[in-house]
């Protein structure tokens, strides 16, 4: 799969096309896991850095990256 795909999945984990609520929730409940999905920035755990990457995000659409 190509990596633009990646990229956009990483960040809109439950891929209704935006990062919101739904998301953040996600991402909190994999935290301290290696959940591939909400690893945003690919480090192998879950943790602050990808809650940060998400926020940093927030409120956008992410229908095409
Ligand atoms: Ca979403
Ligand atoms: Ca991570």
């Amino acid at each position: 799969m190509a990596s633009v795909y990646e990229h956009y999945h990483k960040g809109d984990i439950n891929l209704d096309g935006k990062i919101e609520v739904g998301d953040l929730s996600i991402l909190l409940h994999a935290y301290c896991s290696d959940n591939e999905v909400s690893d945003i920035n690919d480090d192998g755990v879950v943790n602050s850095d990808d809650v940060s990457l998400l926020l940093s995000w927030y409120g956008t659409e992410r229908t095409k990256y």
